[in-house]
């Protein structure tokens, strides 16, 4: 039985430079409060690749060569539609990172300990990420080929979707 009739493509990328990566913070929107990639809708007529490049000079102001790392997969009770987001890594980029109507780029440390190598960057905020997004961070740090699956599901406690089931890898 399917009773998921249609996929929505998004895209997320991921900038890393030296040590840190940029995450921007959510001002509007889907996940609002959240600190994620940038990224957004595939559009009719662009590639994944083209909506991650477009997407990244919205909400953030560069460009870079981006590589793509991980696919997901969110399937939620209630939604008739499932959820393919295409991760996207950049090393390096071009241009002034600007904050958006939609985001507010920040950099955080990748090294899980606070070495003083890292300047000022806090480390990544786990907590203030998408539920699963704990599960691959590790393979999106480690530049690491990965993709994953996550079933969520209506929480009566907390009110909000919360992922049952999941893999990674
Ligand atoms: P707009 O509709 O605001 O784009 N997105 C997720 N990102 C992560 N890391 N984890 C999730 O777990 C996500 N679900 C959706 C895809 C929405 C943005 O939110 C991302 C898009 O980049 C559930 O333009």
């Amino acid at each position: 039985w399917m009773d998921h009739k249609k996929v929505k493509f998004y895209t997320n990328a991921f900038i890393f430079h030296g040590n840190k990566v940029l995450l921007g913070y959510k001002k509007r929107g889907f996940g609002l409060h959240k600190y994620n990639g940038f990224g957004g809708k595939v559009e009719l007529g662009e590639t994944s690749l083209e909506a991650a490049a477009r997407e990244l000079e919205e909400e953030a102001g560069i460009k870079s060569a981006l590589k793509h790392i991980g696919i997901l997969f969110f399937l939620s009770d209630g939604e008739d539609c499932a959820f393919h987001i295409d991760i996207y890594r950049g090393d390096g980029f071009a241009g002034v990172i600007t904050e958006s109507e939609e985001m507010r780029p920040e950099w955080f440390s990748t090294s899980a300990d606070n070495s003083p190598d890292t300047g000022e960057a806090p480390s990544i905020p786990y907590e203030q990420l998408w539920e699963t997004d704990p599960y691959w961070f590790p393979y999106l740090l480690l530049n690491t080929p990965f993709r994953g699956r996550a079933d969520f599901r209506m929480d009566s406690e907390e009110s909000k979707l919360l992922p049952c089931k999941w893999w990674f890898g």
